[in-house]
């Protein structure tokens, strides 16, 4: 079943590593077949090079887009040899066939990411390098098709050993190779989508009932795959390990989302980790929920243990390190506002592993460069963009739209009063606070806050009681002598089942509860509110995060 390797086309528009090639051709005397600027390069490396003209008896026009596209070319790659009726019709014909096909193609993601312009970005649309991809895939039976660099040096081990490849190995580079033109044309209709769209001057109308289709999709667009996102992940960087070091582990990153979190830039520090990518995204989500306000986010195994807004970045980072700074050890640090100066000098004492925001002031990058080593500097240019979220679970993918803080319910203005008095402006501003901030916290989630800073979290309980205890607890015990319950606001990220949290939460001290209601017990935990005189507004929005 192998095919030795006699002649070869080679097109490629990334020239990197052909050189391991070129060698096995001139060993082996390979006959070379190949386009201009890829033939220059085969020659400058000794390859006794044919020119794609030569063989079409057409010269490479148009600006370079018929180059391959002739049957001289495709007739020599599609030929299948192991059929004595084809291999006898292409004699006839004056045609030689390829036994290997070397192509990469024209980088077109690459240049819709450089920002460049409509044409250029056109002109970077391969044509007859998928072809011949395609072509040569189609036909593994006799063709060995290469369209990955990794794979040259076992190319150049095959063509110099003059066994070339089997034909369980030509499959499966025909296999890799349908991957590789199926990724390239879903980025070009991913691009294309979104600006060439359907004019007015085309109705699409539902045969079925008349209606306008386009008006019908709305609920499940939301959650339909993006065509995209199957083929466009792009490997980053491979991870030293994963969650433990038994684990293996990479970063690929979506190549529409150029300005997103998986693409910061790192200005310093060690590399990242994968669990510092999960705690940085996390504080990172965090702190955009709070947006036009200044806040800070400390992060450590995916939950808070601070989070603050401040008139200035320095404050709102030392109200949210205030608020648990025994956990803030080792922990992530993110803000959606430029790093001062100031918040430098105070995040220099304290070990932290990430900090990621917008951007630093010269002078404060400068500082944490110079003394802090080890801590990864990441800046992001853009909030947080995505829409969708994406599970995996054992053979499959759970898919939800985002869960950002925008609904209705979400709005103080539409929280209903169930208990108490009217909370005053400040209360009411550390309510609303309390209730973004439970949005980023592990369920069941119930947390604290004061003053635009959380003062005790309770995170990750399987009742909702315990996190409440917890929230207490933490509230009152990690800063020595204080006792940070009394008069904060508390928020449940959802409803109370029992009344036993609210009543612990009341007992503490706390003045003010905020919760989406909506459990049959309501009447029990909002009549526990009533009875202390404690004020109780209901949202009817639900912020779960597990
Ligand atoms: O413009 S094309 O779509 N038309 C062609 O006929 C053609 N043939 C090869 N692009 C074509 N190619 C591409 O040119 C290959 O896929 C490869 O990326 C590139 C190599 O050209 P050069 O050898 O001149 O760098």
């Amino acid at each position: 079943t192998n095919r030795v390797i006699r002649r070869a086309l080679v097109s490629v528009y990334d020239k990197a590593g052909i050189e391991i090639l070129a060698q096995a051709f001139v060993e082996a005397g390979t006959q070379v077949v190949s386009t201009g600027a890829t033939a220059k390069v085969l020659k400058a490396c000794g390859v006794h090079v044919t020119p794609v003209e030569e063989v079409t008896g057409f010269p490479e026009s148009l600006s370079g887009r018929v180059k391959t596209l002739d049957p001289h070319i495709h007739a020599g790659i599609l030929a299948d040899m192991t059929d004595p009726n084809q291999a006898r019709e292409l004699t006839d014909l004056a045609i030689e066939p390829f036994d290997l096909v070397v192509v990469n193609l024209y980088p077109f993601a690459d240049t819709v990411r450089s920002g460049a312009n409509e044409p250029s970005i056109v002109e970077k649309i391969d044509i007859g390098g998928p072809s011949m991809i395609r072509g040569a895939a189609k036909n593994s039976a006799s063709v060995a098709v290469v369209c990955d660099s990794a794979d040259y040096a076992l190319t150049a081990e095959r063509i110099k050993d003059g066994t070339g490849f089997s034909l369980e190995e030509r499959r499966w580079l025909a296999s890799k190779a349908f991957a590789t033109t199926a990724a390239y044309d879903a980025a070009i209709a991913q691009w294309t989508k979104t600006r060439w769209v359907r004019p007015e001057s085309i109705q699409t109308v539902n045969p079925l009932n008349g209606d306008d289709r386009a008006s019908e999709q709305s609920n499940e667009d939301e959650v339909t795959f993006p065509r995209h996102l199957t083929h466009t992940w792009e490997r980053l960087s491979v991870l030293r390990y994963g969650e433990n070091p038994h684990q293996k582990a990479a970063l690929y990153a979506d190549t529409f989302e150029p300005d997103a979190f998986a693409h910061a830039e790192q200005l310093g520090g060690k590399q990242m980790s994968y669990n510092n990518y999960v705690d940085a995204d996390a504080a990172w989500r965090a702190v955009w929920d709070f947006a036009p306000q200044i806040a800070v986010s400390v992060c450590k195994h995916n939950n808070p243990c601070g989070l603050a807004i401040g008139q200035t970045v320095a404050q709102a980072h030392l109200k949210a390190h205030a608020c648990d700074s025994k956990s803030a050890y080792g922990g992530v640090i993110a803000t959606n506002a430029t790093v001062s100066l100031e918040m430098a000098q105070n995040i220099r004492p304290i070990f932290t592993e990430v900090i990621v925001a917008p951007d630093y002031e010269p002078d404060a990058l400068e500082l944490l460069k110079a003394h802090k080593k080890n801590l990864r500097i990441l800046r992001v240019s853009e909030p947080p963009t995505g829409r969708l979220q994406l599970r995996q679970i054992d053979g499959g993918v759970l898919m939800q739209s985002l869960d950002r803080v925008d609904a209705a319910g979400d709005d103080v203005a539409n929280w209903r009063l169930v208990a108490g008095s009217p909370a005053d402006e400040r209360t009411m501003q550390d309510l609303a606070f309390a209730w973004r901030a439970v949005r980023c916290v592990k369920s069941n989630a119930v947390l604290l806050a004061n003053d635009g800073a959380t003062v005790g979290i309770g995170m990750g309980q399987v009742n909702r009681v315990d996190s409440c205890h917890l929230a207490i607890e933490r509230a009152n015990t990690l800063v020595d002598g204080m006792d940070r319950a009394t008069g904060s606001v508390a928020a449940s990220d959802a409803f109370f089942p029992f009344a036993d949290g609210a009543e612990a939460l009341i007992e503490a001290g706390v003045k003010a509860i905020v919760q989406p209601g909506g459990s049959i017990r309501d009447t029990e935990v909002i009549e526990a509110a009533q009875r202390y005189g404690v004020t109780m507004y209901l949202t009817g929005e639900r912020h779960f995060c597990h």
